[in-house]
């Protein structure tokens, strides 16, 4: 059998070898072991939340109270409105939610899960943190350089994109592209990796339907992104190829054609919420069972559904351009499929609902985040509702109808999603359990205001306020709405101050907390049955998993110790 050989490899490897790599401070930065990666990829996706977060606080102060200094900004210019909400969407989407939920959970969790000492390219997986770095430094720079950051929102549209004259370019739009070239880089490597451990190194014994459901989901993402990213990869770089060199392939001044752009941004850009949505969809699924003490409802419907919707998401991209002329008739088949897609994510959540249902559910803070992210998801997926039906759409395209829904799928996934993986998997990670109290008051601050930022924003949305304006104060037809927008902005702030309650008590339980036991929420998936943390090779040689019996199989109640596969009989 090859996985079994391929382990056999490994655990010779780790007997014979203390530790292969560096140590001391080189350590972090040249390390192969999949849980350092993992950890570089989780606090450089957490610093870029800080300062996506930022930009969020800077442009909706703006928004807010239009002309006056922000503090610890001062006055923002049209332009760094501009260079403000670029710099947010995109950030928040490729140097946030897919470091964090693919990159991260994946090198810390698939290992892990599924009986492994490592990946299996573990220098590819250092290689890939380390261009995902790179490319974190060009976008970061790119905001300093002559001419500020790229304004062209995180969709970079042609012609605006492509300048017209190509001399006068700013440097900003290509480290944008740049940047954004080298992350898929970095994930494509990443994704390389997640496949082959999940096909080959598996424990003894693992077969497909034993597999836990986080590590399918990151591998069935991972698959999707290479299958979509391609298209965008070619686009960027004829964008390139315009900003720099005069070709003409999206300006119409030149020859080319702006709508063939946003085919290829969408082809990705659509399946991109499904590579971040489904690890995201693992890791509450996981958290539900364990605190519901219930076995998954529907392993196999939840499998099958996952890579429908990514079967799917591959023919509703022409959604985000029903108004961008293209045919109608065509407008009529993205709207079937768009609509159909909602099918498998409804069913989702009715698996989830029957996994709680007649559970013995534990309010711990994790179960708090997976059972917020289904509602405020709910929210989002309704929504799009109304924006995947073409006629709807004519009249809410580019509102900020859009942007609240946006923000209803992607805040859950990348946030909610990453706090309800990040407080299952602390005590694993860091060996120490993090306080409730701190938790509960971090998840309240937060849910309850995100809440207030984005409902209003549907209000503005409905009354036709549209996205991407510096200053409502030049639209006097929508002057009555500024105490909405003041209200999204104070509601924003507060958000933001509660995340202190977050890394205070990160800090705080890391270094003081309550020693975590092997497994402290009692589930029985494989990464619970070593020491918290994980030592290098992640199980002593001669104790490495093996799984006696399928199916996969979460907890019952009248099984409260029992945790799979270690006290089952061979
Ligand atoms: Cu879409």
């Amino acid at each position: 059998m090859a996985h079994a050989s391929a382990t056999e490899a490994h655990a010779h490897e780790h007997a014979t070898q203390e530790h292969h790599g560096p140590q001391g401070i080189l350590k972090y930065l040249w390390s192969t072991d999949h849980k350092v990666i993992a950890m570089q990829y989780l606090f450089t996706g957490m610093f870029m939340a800080m300062v996506g977060g930022f930009m969020a606080y800077v442009f909706r102060m703006q928004l807010a109270f239009p002309g006056k200094s922000v503090p610890l900004f001062g006055y923002v210019s049209p332009g760094e409105y501009n260079a403000l909400i670029t710099g947010h969407g995109s950030i928040m989407i490729f140097w946030v939610a897919m470091p964090v939920l693919i990159a991260a959970f994946g090198n810390y969790l698939i290992p892990l899960m599924i009986g492994a000492d490592d990946m299996v390219f573990p220098r590819i997986n250092r290689l890939s943190y380390q261009i995902f770095l790179l490319s974190v430094l060009v976008i970061l720079s790119s905001l300093f350089v002559k001419g500020g950051g790229f304004g062209g929102a995180w969709t970079s549209y042609p012609p605006l994109s492509a300048n017209a004259d190509y001399n006068l370019t700013p440097l900003g739009s290509s480290m944008w592209l740049v940047a954004v070239a080298l992350e898929f880089v970095a994930f494509l490597l990443g994704g390389i990796n997640f496949i082959t451990t999940l096909m080959n190194a598996r424990a003894p014994g693992m077969k497909a339907y034993d597999i836990p459901m986080v590590p399918w989901m990151i591998v069935i993402a991972s698959i999707l992104f290479m299958l979509s990213v391609g298209p965008l990869f070619a686009g960027a770089i004829m964008l390139f190829f315009d900003q720099n060199l005069g070709t003409g392939f999206f300006d119409p001044t030149r020859g080319g054609d702006p709508v063939l752009w946003q085919h290829l941004f969408w082809f990705f850009g659509h399946p991109e919420v499904y590579v971040v949505l489904l690890p995201a969809v693992g890791i509450v699924i996981d958290i539900v069972a364990t605190f519901a003490r219930k076995k998954l409802f529907g392993y196999k419907t939840l499998l099958y559904t996952a890579v429908a919707t990514g079967v799917l998401s591959f023919f509703v991209w022409a959604h985000h351009q029903f108004i961008a002329g293209i045919d109608p008739r065509m407008a009529n088949i993205f709207t079937v499929t768009t609509l159909l897609i909602s099918v498998p994510i409804a069913e989702m959540c009715f698996v989830i609902i029957a996994t709680l249902y007649g559970g013995d559910i534990r309010l711990k803070v994790p179960m708090l985040w997976a059972l917020a992210f289904v509602g405020e998801f709910l929210i989002g997926g309704v929504t799009g509702i109304f924006l995947g039906a073409s006629g709807a759409d004519a009249y809410l395209h580019e509102t900020y109808f859009v942007l609240a829904h946006f923000h209803y799928t992607f805040f859950p996934i990348a946030i909610i999603g990453t706090f309800a993986g990040f407080t299952y998997w602390f005590p694993k990670m860091f060996g120490r359990m993090m306080n409730e109290t701190l938790g509960k008051i971090h998840f309240w601050g937060t849910i309850i205001p995100f809440n207030f930022i984005f409902i209003p924003l549907f209000v503005l949305g409905l009354d036709g306020q549209q996205r991407r304006i510096y200053n409502f104060q030049n639209f006097p037809e929508l002057q009555h709405l500024q105490p909405v927008r003041i209200l999204a902005t104070i509601s924003l702030v507060v958000m933001l101050f509660f995340q202190l309650f977050f890394f205070w008590n990160v800090i705080r339980s890391w270094r003081k907390g309550p020693k975590a036991e092997k497994n402290p929420w009692k589930s029985n998936t494989l990464e619970w049955t070593t020491e918290s943390p994980p030592p290098h090779g992640n199980w002593p040689v001669d104790e490495m998993p093996k799984v006696y019996r399928g199916p996969y199989e979460y907890n019952h109640p009248d099984r409260e110790e029992d945790y799979w596969p270690q006290n089952l009989p061979a």
